[in-house]
């Protein structure tokens, strides 16, 4: 059932029924995507950090549920070194891990979340993460791309490759964050598309770090120090109970997503394979994302909990399930 059809009891509603939180978001707008797409998990996206606050009597109760985060948990931490946790590469002859990605979800502090941002907000959004973007050095200087300004068959090719964000998603539509497509949209990358940032997509940033085979700490530090240095020039939106904020509560605390395009062929097969994958605290999506399917048996697997543990453990719990898909894997 979906969570905010779940919760929205016709007392609360009524209780809510008022409410406005600072971006204007009124309870429609929190709830029009579930009420559009009556298929959705969850049906609530937040227009702003004060979405979380005036409208917590829905958020809280779908929350806990789908983090297993009770109202009075707090979120505890931010992203650190791996330090103690060695993980050295579970596939060093790249025979199963494809490629390896970690993205976090950003939104910039004292700005309207994607589903309520204006236009102009959205177009000067755009140009202050394009200075900070532009500045960076080193390993992370890049290189930015606006959509507005790009062919066809270059975000054909870039989508194909796993490096550009598609359009949203009917849910995402129905939540206001297609608006004015696909102005203020852009991609940022370093020459070699290790370090990336996608602007203005679900959250204003998705940024992100990948390489090819199953280096996860190389990963992790990249993205680790990649983030720090944009964190050093803009604020992140984010709350002591919740951690960083995101447009979908499913993003929320690190809104960290850890992921690996792995070679499954026998164990993907497997009736009770998404079980098997929940109960090692997995997710499992096909190769090009959230809602598409796995191909010549590459399975993109994750961390599923994002809120109330910490980065490295995010990490942790992803090396460790995928010891034990590879040694299954290779048992039958
Ligand atoms: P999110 O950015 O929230 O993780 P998706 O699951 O839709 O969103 O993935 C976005 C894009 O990232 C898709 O093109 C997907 O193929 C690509 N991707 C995700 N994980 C990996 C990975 N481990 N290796 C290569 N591409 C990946
Ligand atoms: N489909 C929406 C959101 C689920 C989480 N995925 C995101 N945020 N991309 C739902 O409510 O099911």
């Amino acid at each position: 059932m979906m969570l905010a059809e779940k919760y929205l009891t016709e007392n609360l509603r009524k209780t809510l029924n008022g409410v406005q939180a600072e971006c204007g978001f009124k309870l429609a707008d929190v709830i029009r995507s579930g009420h559009e797409n009556p298929d959705s998990n969850i049906g609530a996206y937040a227009g702003d950090a004060d979405c979380y606050v005036k409208f917590s009597a829905l958020f809280d109760p779908i929350i806990a549920e789908y983090h297993s985060f009770p109202s009075d948990s707090e979120h505890r931490g931010d992203i650190q070194p791996l330090d103690s946790l060695t993980i050295p590469n579970l596939d060093p002859d790249n025979a199963q891990i494809l490629s390896t990605r970690i993205r976090v979800a950003r939104n910039i502090e004292g700005v309207d979340f994607p589903p309520a941002i204006t236009a102009n907000a959205r177009l000067e959004l755009e140009r202050r993460i394009l200075r900070v973007l532009n500045n960076l050095k080193g390993e992370f200087a890049g290189s930015y791309h606006s959509l507005a300004n790009m062919t066809e068959e270059t975000q054909k090719q870039l989508t194909q490759s796993h490096f550009l964000f598609k359009k949203g998603d009917r849910f995402l539509d129905s939540a206001g964050v297609n608006r004015d497509w696909p102005n203020g949209r852009g991609i940022f990358y370093t020459s070699d598309k290790t370090f990336l940032v996608w602007v203005n997509e679900e959250d204003h940033l998705r940024i992100i770090s990948m390489q090819q085979g199953g280096g996860l700490a190389n990963v992790y530090e990249r993205l680790r120090q990649g983030l720090e240095k944009i964190n050093e020039q803009v604020p992140f939106a984010r709350s002591h109970r919740l951690g960083y904020l995101s447009s979908c509560p499913t993003n929320l605390g690190t809104a960290m997503r850890a992921s690996v395009h792995i070679k499954l062929p026998r164990l993907g097969q497997r009736r009770d394979f998404g079980k098997l994958c929940n109960q090692l605290q997995l997710s499992v999506r096909g190769i090009h994302g959230e809602h598409s399917k796995s191909e010549n048996g590459i399975w993109d697997i994750s961390n599923k909990q994002r809120l109330g543990i910490t980065e490295v453990e995010c990490i942790e719990i992803l090396y460790s399930g995928l010891e034990k898909l590879i040694r299954l894997e290779e048992n039958g």
